[in-house]
């Protein structure tokens, strides 16, 4: 079959709830993908930060075999002999009491939310089902109601009200903007991305994340750090809150932590935080399976023994130097921001026009596949194996295609 049979397929059985780019995958292996003719491409979008070790990772592999073969799947009416394992390894690996495992994003948000507003009513004191939680505007965690019901996006939320109450949007790095909104005795947590990815990789100002760190502590509010796209070595260490020392009272993590193999997520907090949850009150049938943390487990271990959070910083420097030389040269760049190997080019258009969208087809012809977000902004994030030579080969291929557009 040829790709555009397989679009057509798409097309015909399928919800039309994505406009992908008209390249039909079939194989990966490292950074590379392979399309059903058999062209091979750079990925600069890694699945949105999913496959950060690679595709396709030979130990990752092995380990989903080796568990495969004995137990996929007890639920959590019983122990297994992986649940407690990999729940060590993470708490130790981040410096938390306990981990909640879950399984999409979205869900380790849900939980967060949920065990947040627990603990505001339980131990905080907040009145009964009066509990707000602080979210910044241009935020992503996620398409379930409660996420939809926060975003102030309206591709995300138009249409599917009614929505849950309960949430204060206040603009995203601004600290003037949190101090005022944590005065209402009532708010439990505030959630946040340190660099917002959906928006188009918006970093805040230095300093922000750690100043909003104490502001919440003085108020006694819950500081929600959503890590499941900049965490795990993305932006060069191992999460990005660790760039300004900040320790998130909950964490989220999800996306890499299964290395792409398969929808892995996880809340990491303290036993104050954690133990508001008691038996029953809370789970998911695939939560915490033994070949969800068996894999996760070796995901861990191959960012740390292939140094991929040294490379993805290395790699992110000889990407953003190439950047902003070239936003130098082209009238068409708007600006250029990133960090680690989460990067964006915003294109000077608005977010209606079709350049961005149009740079990527030609990219994807010159064999680099990357997407637009909201409109303008080009997201680049390769897997973090990625080589020197093959940032070389995706920095020439944008510089051509750039530059072609003068
Ligand atoms: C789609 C976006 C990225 C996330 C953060 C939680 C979640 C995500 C910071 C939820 C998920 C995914 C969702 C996917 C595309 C992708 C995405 F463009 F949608 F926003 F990466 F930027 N927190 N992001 O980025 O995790 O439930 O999906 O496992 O929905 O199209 P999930």
């Amino acid at each position: 079959m040829t790709s555009q049979e397989y679009i057509d397929l798409e097309s015909t059985y399928g919800a039309h709830n994505y406009h992908p780019l008209p390249v039909v995958l079939e194989k990966g292996k490292g950074s590379i993908v392979w399309d059903v003719e058999g062209n091979e491409y750079l990925d600069f979008l890694s699945a949105y930060s999913a496959v950060n070790q690679g595709h396709c990772h030979p130990r990752l592999i092995g380990a989903m075999m080796k568990q495969a073969e004995k137990l996929t799947l007890s639920s959590r009416a019983f122990h297994n002999n992986q649940l407690g394992l990999a729940e060590k390894k993470l708490a130790e690996k981040f410096g938390y009491d306990k981990v909640l495992f879950m399984n999409t994003g979205v869900e380790a948000g849900e939980s967060a939310l949920k065990l947040t507003r627990k603990w505001g009513y339980e131990i905080k004191g907040i009145p009964i089902n009066q509990a707000q939680i602080i979210v910044a505007e241009g935020n992503f965690w996620g398409r379930t109601i409660a996420a939809i019901s926060s975003s102030n996006d309206p591709q995300s939320y138009t249409n599917f009200g009614p929505f849950l109450p309960g949430f204060i949007k206040i603009p995203y790095n601004d600290i003037n903007a949190l101090e005022k909104a944590l005065i209402n005795p009532n708010v439990a947590g505030f959630m946040i991305e340190p660099i917002q990815g959906e928006a188009g990789v918006i970093l805040p100002e230095t300093g922000y994340l750690k100043k909003a760190k104490e502001l919440c502590q003085a108020a006694q509010v819950l500081f929600i750090a959503d890590e499941i796209q900049t965490g795990l070595g993305r932006t060069g260490a191992w999460l990005a809150c660790d760039h300004e020392g900040v320790k998130p009272d909950l964490l989220l993590l999800g996306k890499a932590l299964s290395g792409g193999f398969m929808p892995v997520s996880a809340v990491l907090s303290s036993n104050e935080i954690m133990l508001t949850l008691r038996p029953g009150e809370h789970g998911s049938t695939f939560g915490g399976n033994p070949l969800a943390c068996a894999i996760a487990s070796e995901a861990i271990d191959i960012l740390e023994d292939e140094n991929l959070i040294e490379n993805a910083q290395i790699r992110g420097n000889q990407l953003m130097n190439f950047l902003q030389s070239l936003s130098q040269k082209s009238p068409l760049i708007r600006e250029v921001r990133g960090k680690g190997l989460l990067c964006a080019i915003e294109i000077n258009t608005d977010e209606d026009s079709p350049i961005a969208w149009d740079i990527c087809l030609s990219m994807m012809k010159s064999g680099l596949l990357a997407k637009p977000t909201h409109g303008n902004k080009i997201r680049l994030a390769p897997p973090l194996c990625i080589s020197e030579n093959d940032i070389k080969k995706a920095c020439q291929i944008i510089e051509q295609t750039i530059l072609s557009y003068q």
